[in-house]
């Protein structure tokens, strides 16, 4: 399991590269081409869930826009992806319930290098399974 430690360096590293602004294909474009296993949880015309690979809690999962569409990150959002961001937040609850988080769980979105974000392409976090903790760090 990644530290959180190795979480903040990954972050930094991405916006040393200059990945926060640049429009190159990601690792999830490459899941949703299936040119890269993952274990896809939930798929539809627009979005696609699967399990995160460094899981911080005993379920971790990612729902992410198929098309990025220009959403690299959240504040780069314009009116135009409304009904997307609304889509993933509703497909976020649906595999949740899936995946038997009935007692709780937490979505979270990372923005940019103070975010810790590290990939690119749009992506929330659910994370579940167990009792969570507040604040973040
Ligand atoms: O730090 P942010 O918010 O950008 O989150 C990126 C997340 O992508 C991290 O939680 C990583 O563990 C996760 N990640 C990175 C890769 C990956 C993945 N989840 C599933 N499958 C993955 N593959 C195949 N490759 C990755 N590099």
């Amino acid at each position: 399991m990644a530290t959180p430690h190795d979480e903040v360096l990954a972050a930094q590293e991405a916006h040393l590269r200059g990945l926060d602004d640049a429009d190159e294909r990601t690792i999830f474009d490459k899941i949703v081409a299936k040119e890269i296993p993952a274990t896809i949880l939930y798929e539809d015309a627009l979005a696609m869930a699967f399990r995160d690979v460094n899981p911080q809690a005993k379920t971790h999962f990612l729902v992410i826009p198929k098309i990025r569409a220009g959403l690299t990150r959240l504040s780069k959002a314009t009116e135009e992806h409304k009904t997307l961001l609304g889509h993933l937040m509703y497909t976020a609850s649906v595999v949740a319930k899936q995946e038997n988080l009935d007692a709780g769980y937490r979505c979270v979105i990372n923005d940019g290098v103070e975010g810790c974000q590290s990939v690119y392409h749009l992506h929330v976090h659910v994370i579940g399974g167990q009792q969570l903790s507040w604040p973040p760090g």
